[in-house]
């Protein structure tokens, strides 16, 4: 019976870790930019621990519990979820300006926002929230790099994290330079933490240039980008693992990722991705004709689609049809008005985005 109490008493204390404090987000009330701010106002003025003190902090919020479960570093770089890796153990291999040519040799601190984006300026420069260990070499490869969804690679990590041209298509559509792609189990681990700092800095981000960033202190990212973090966080859902980071670093510095405790302040802050995951197997889809002069398209090439969303492209979804009836493997759509519309096709678990231009 003891046991017994001794396994509650631990299982009660474990689940009160995961919570946020009581009231924490007592006033995270509103909605759009405005629950932005009202979360800018909470997380902001943390206690910076300083730079030497993100190694301090790793030693709580990086260990791999979760994968080897062996206490190692948890580096999103390295760790491959499905078989081991080369492991760094804290303070062995920790960058001295040696080495670190090769994979695995030494591990540092990446700031998932470049730090030239901010000048190296404090507190953002050892906000652990988003610097995180990483492998000094894969590290080096991202350099300033964009997060993106990479086409052709020219350079992948031993875990298959890669650095190429970003994929100028679906939910990735817009841009086409080269791009860092995490593997899939981190992707909106990393998202999270980049929609963390536009909040957490919404007070000084429209001042930072950078390729992700379009000069605003509340949508913050350009659309491409924003696409393509509102996917990830949406097929990579929150994780024990950023759970338990977050904790640690909520003990170190006082403020937490709001996306870790509340997944659904993201979609009620920037709204819902246009695309899900993908999109290569849905490129069968057509839609024609485009443009269209008489107030109708022909949907072909798929046959059970779940719903279609017409979104203007100020994103107001205009119409909404679930589970259209096909006939002869098509489905007209009638009487649109005038204008140009993002047309959203979503299969059982697939979607794909299509312009439309109605004349
Ligand atoms: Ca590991
Ligand atoms: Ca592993
Ligand atoms: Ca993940």
């Amino acid at each position: 019976m003891k046991k017994i109490y001794f396994l509650l008493t631990l299982l009660c204390a474990t689940v009160a870790l995961a919570q946020p404090p009581a009231g924490y987000y007592n006033t995270a009330t509103g909605t759009g930019y405005t629950l932005k701010t009202q979360l800018f106002n909470i997380i902001n003025d943390h206690n910076d621990r300083g730079y030497s003190g993100l190694y301090t902090t790793y030693l709580t919020s990086d260990k791999d519990f979760f994968y080897e479960n062996d206490g190692t570093m948890l580096d999103l770089y390295t760790e491959n979820p499905t078989g081991s890796e080369c492991a760094f153990t804290y303070g062995t291999g920790q960058d001295d300006g040696t080495l670190g040519n090769n994979e695995c040799e030494r591990y540092n601190r990446e700031h998932l926002v470049p730090q030239s984006v901010f000048s190296a300026a404090t507190p953002m420069y050892s906000d652990a929230h988003f610097v995180l260990p990483s492998d000094k070499h894969v590290n080096a490869q991202r350099g300033d790099l964009p997060f993106g969804k990479v086409n052709n690679a020219n350079w992948t990590s031993v875990n298959g994290s890669k650095r190429g041209s970003n994929l100028n298509s679906g939910y990735s559509e817009g841009y086409s330079a080269t791009v860092f792609e995490p593997i899939d189990e981190f992707k909106g681990d990393i998202a999270r933490c980049l929609l963390y700092f536009a909040t957490r800095y919404e007070d000084v981000v429209a001042g930072y240039s950078y390729v992700m960033f379009n000069g605003t202190s509340n949508q913050v990212f350009s659309q491409p980008f924003l696409n393509i973090l509102l996917t990830w966080n949406a097929i990579d859902p929150v994780s024990q693992r950023e759970i338990t980071r977050n904790n640690a670093i909520y003990a170190r510095q006082g403020n937490r990722n709001p996306f870790i405790d509340n997944n659904t302040y993201v979609t009620r802050i920037w709204g819902a991705p246009l695309a899900t995951d993908n999109f290569e197997a849905l490129t069968a889809v057509s839609v024609f004709p485009n443009p269209t002069n008489n107030h109708q398209v022909t949907i072909s090439g798929v046959s059970e689609i779940e719903n279609l969303e017409l979104y203007a492209v100020s994103g107001q979804l205009v119409r909404k049809i679930e589970h259209p009836e096909f006939q002869n493997n098509a489905y007209t759509l009638e009487n649109l008005p005038s204008g140009f519309y993002l047309l959203k096709i979503t299969t059982a678990n697939k979607s794909v985005v299509k312009k439309l231009m109605v004349n």
